[in-house]
């Protein structure tokens, strides 16, 4: 599916601008680098822009792998399915009446069916996903970028935090998590529905988790129920941007 350019937004713009050169230029970053006179335009640039370079860094791609190295088996963590009756009737139903509310700080709230991520431009990522509590699986997604519904809803200028609210609960407590604008609009920042060729399983998320690849496990919210675009956490549950976070010592920052 082609961007239609009526919905080109100053964030798509500044993307193309400043992180899209950068994501361009590491992408080819193991064919460029083995070129000397590129490095050395690269230092220089670098050298010249401190900020920059620390930009480079929140920017660049988390490593893929081949298909050869998946893991046999991706351990299941954290809640493995959700309590919540309707929860339960929709996953029982295949998610047919299920929507992905996306609103707060944004110009069009909408609630997406499953099958409209599934018609959009979809992206397809084997990777690392490495949990807190020491253990690591290698295991290929496919699902939307998160930018791409973003800009579907018409983000504000004024967003810098995207949360997720979850469908399961610690207790009383509903999961959530959030991520800053850079991690929002990664180019590997994706709401996968698929994990390893299938739909997700109930264990893993379904019908929709966000997959953030930069970041540690716990940041990858299971069972998204709605994305809110907001201004700041504070005033949201225990203000500190995350289940774990607000409940245990988590760093908000995860990346890796
Ligand atoms: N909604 C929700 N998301 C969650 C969790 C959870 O308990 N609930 N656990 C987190 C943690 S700590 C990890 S390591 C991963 C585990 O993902 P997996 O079950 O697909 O291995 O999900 C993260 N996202
Ligand atoms: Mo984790």
């Amino acid at each position: 599916m082609v961007d239609k350019p009526s919905l080109i937004s100053r964030r798509r713009l500044i993307r193309t601008g400043t992180l899209g050169a950068c994501g361009m230029l590491l992408a080819g970053c193991d064919r460029l680098n083995s070129s000397g006179g590129f490095r050395g335009l690269l230092q220089g640039a670098e050298s010249l822009h401190m900020g920059s370079q620390r930009g480079l860094a929140r920017e660049a791609l988390a490593r893929e792998f081949a298909e050869s190295a998946m893991s046999p088996a991706f351990r299941a963590n954290g809640n493995k399915d959700v309590a919540d009756s309707a929860y339960r009737k929709l996953l029982a139903s295949g998610f047919a009446g299920w929507t992905l509310i996306v609103d707060g700080l944004v110009a069009r709230p909408l609630a997406l069916p499953l099958a409209a991520l599934q018609a959009l431009e979809q992206r397809e990522q084997i990777t690392r996903h490495d949990c807190v509590e020491g253990w690591s699986a290698i295991g290929k997604w496919q699902g939307p970028g998160l930018s791409r519904v973003l800009d579907l809803a018409g983000l504000s200028d004024r967003a810098r935090y995207v949360v997720f609210h979850c469908a399961d609960r610690f207790g009383e407590t509903p999961y959530y998590e959030s991520v800053d604008m850079v991690d929002a609009l990664h180019p590997q920042t994706i709401l996968a529905w698929k994990m390893n060729g299938q739909l997700l399983p109930e264990a893993h998320g379904a019908p929709v988790r966000l997959r953030v690849e930069r970041q540690l496990g716990y940041k990858h919210a299971k069972f998204v129920m709605r994305i809110e675009a907001r201004e700041s956490l504070d005033g949201l549950y225990g203000g500190k941007g995350g289940y774990w976070e607000d409940h245990s010592d988590y760093a908000w920052y995860a990346g890796i």
